[in-house]
């Protein structure tokens, strides 16, 4: 089931091999279900003066920058916005800053690639405990947290909306504010919460277990290292002496073939635990009995999901870093609204009225969930982002899913079955192409997906002043926001309305391509897992702007 999409490794096959193959003998054996991706965020405190770590390149890797190439340079499918810079935006300058909102986890305003074009409430005098702009907001100098007590303290973990749901059936504290719900709707959110409760402990015991067996291979590893650093490269160098050498390299590089390294696992081991702990408990209710307004704190105690995906849109574009934002001239918005655990309707809402009402043209929403006890909340705010010509970016879901089938919310229908105007839904795409073009945790959807971008090893920005590569649909959504924003800030007329268009009437299709349907054996056509049945193309995109320049 979904919950918000953090950043995402797919472990479910990985899980059972490193299970299969590493547990004690004699323990009980790995329950052979396939368990949902996992969903993993990066440590929460990376040392401060950590150096940008070296990334690794090759056949085997993705490319630093592979999501901003082009096929037709760079024989990579990525969405060829250096190019349109290059070749067709050459003898231009962009012309109008685009405001993009982030709605996520947080942000490290301070990032070295991020403080120079992180957005600045400039009316806003910060500090001083007064809402010097009148906006509603005091002391709103980098954006909102909606994630905060009435009092202004900050809050990290929440439950999920089935645990509140479920709560509320039993007059609980996390249940507080929902309306009890029919004796008969009750019994199937009990079954509902059981199941969360059974998929969140096996996934936890299935990442320890193989947390333990990547120990014991670590430890076997590293006396043979001489001092050097862990990775495939040293690994492989070291001469399998012994079975139990040759055992321990073969079993670290299966996993990490598999991109499963300690960090990964202690990361995904750092997320089970939190929701195990706070997201599944009914007597949990950090915010008391009043959801509060917010507080000034954008950054909230794990900004690394919403710098990363800030990073992917407009992280400082200099020549010579590896990671650069795809629109230049673009100022981020952050507003905090995104727990570990599922965000409230009412937040969404919030988060997204603000970003509106002062000055956002383009929002993207990494996160989604799968209920939604407020839906009418957040349609309201969707359309008000609409009537102010917002377009809006949501990340299609993390759970290999079919979103015609299983909404993943928030979704561009209304309860009353009409569609939002400026909203657009994204998938994610691999690097890998060919029947891998699709990542293999990806929702889809032929009504509810729109198209489908670059969202596998991503290289973007951390917090503590780093770079890390994540994939999920939550860093595909900001590619296709990049790409918006680029549009609008060298085509200054552009409404948000037509960058949608546009994009969506550019993408490139691959019509006769078959692909790995995500969750399954099954192949099935690439043209049927979105309603536009493509990737999509920064360069087509752009040449189709300046063609319709030359068209009075
Ligand atoms: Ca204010
Ligand atoms: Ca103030």
């Amino acid at each position: 089931m979904p919950i918000s999409a953090l950043p995402l490794r797919s472990l479910s096959a990985i899980a059972l091999l490193a299970l299969g193959a590493c547990a004690r003998p004699s323990t009980t054996a790995p329950t052979p279900v396939m368990q949902p991706p996992i969903t993993v965020s990066p440590p929460a405190d990376p040392p401060a003066a950590e150096p940008a770590p070296k990334v690794e390149q090759g056949p085997d890797s993705a490319l630093a920058d592979w999501h901003r190439r082009a096929f037709e340079t760079d024989g990579i499918l990525g969405i060829g916005s250096e190019r349109a810079i290059r070749e067709l935006l050459g003898n231009r300058t962009p012309k109008r800053q685009v405001i993009v909102a982030v709605i996520d986890g947080g942000l490290d305003t301070t990032h070295a690639m991020l403080r120079g074009v992180a957005w600045k409430n400039a009316k806003e005098i910060a500090g001083n405990g007064r809402d010097d702009d009148r906006n509603g907001y005091v002391d709103d100098t980098w954006g909102w947290n909606t994630l905060a007590t009435p009092t202004g303290e900050t809050i990290g973990p929440e439950t999920f909306e089935v645990t509140r749901v479920y709560a509320a059936c039993r007059g609980q504290p996390a249940g507080r504010g929902i309306a009890k719900p029919s004796a008969t709707r009750c019994d199937s959110v009990s079954a509902a919460y059981q199941e969360k409760v059974q998929e969140v402990t096996g996934t936890l015991q299935q990442v320890r277990n193989i947390g333990a067996a990547l120990d014991r291979v670590v430890a076997t590893l590293t006396p043979l290292l001489n001092g050097q650093p862990l990775t495939t490269a040293t690994v492989r160098a070291i001469p399998a002496s012994t079975p139990p050498v040759q055992q321990a390299k073969s079993m670290f590089l299966q996993l990490a073939a598999n991109d499963i390294t300690p960090d990964v696992i202690s990361e995904a081991r750092k997320v089970y635990e939190s929701q195990a702990k706070y997201s599944l408990d009914t007597l949990y209710q950090p915010r008391g009995a009043m959801l509060g307004i917010g507080s000034r704190d954008v950054m909230g105690p794990d900004a690394s999901h919403g710098t990363h995906v800030a990073g992917i849109i407009g992280a400082v574009r200099n020549g010579q870093s590896l990671v650069q934002g795809i629109a230049p001239n673009v100022q981020l918005m952050t507003v905090r609204a995104v727990p570990d655990g599922d965000e409230r309707d009412e937040d969404v809402a919030r988060a997204i009225r603000y970003a509106v009402d002062n000055g956002a043209q383009i929002i993207n929403m990494s996160f989604g969930k799968a209920w939604s006890p407020s839906k009418a909340v957040v349609d309201s705010a969707v359309r008000y982002a609409s009537s102010k010509g917002v377009l809006l970016v949501h990340a299609a879901g993390n759970e290999a899913a079919n979103n015609d089938v299983d909404p993943s919310f928030p979704t561009p229908v209304y309860t009353d079955g009409t569609r939002a105007t400026h909203w657009l839904e994204v998938g994610a795409s691999s690097w890998k192409g060919q029947d891998q073009l699709v990542a293999p945790f990806s929702n889809y959807g032929q009504s509810r997906v729109d198209l489908f971008a670059p969202g596998v090893d991503i290289l973007s920005t951390v917090p503590g002043g780093g770079v890390k590569r994540e994939s999920g649909t939550s860093m595909a959504a900001p590619v296709v926001s990049g790409v918006a924003a680029l549009l609008m800030t060298y085509f200054p007329s552009m409404t948000a309305l037509q960058a949608k268009e546009i994009m969506l009437s550019t993408v490139r299709t691959f019509p006769d391509l078959q692909v790995v349907l995500p969750g399954s054996p099954q192949r099935v056509p690439f043209a049927r897992l979105s309603r536009t049945g493509g990737l999509v193309d920064a360069y087509a995109a752009v040449k189709k702007a300046l063609d319709m320049e030359r068209v009075p």
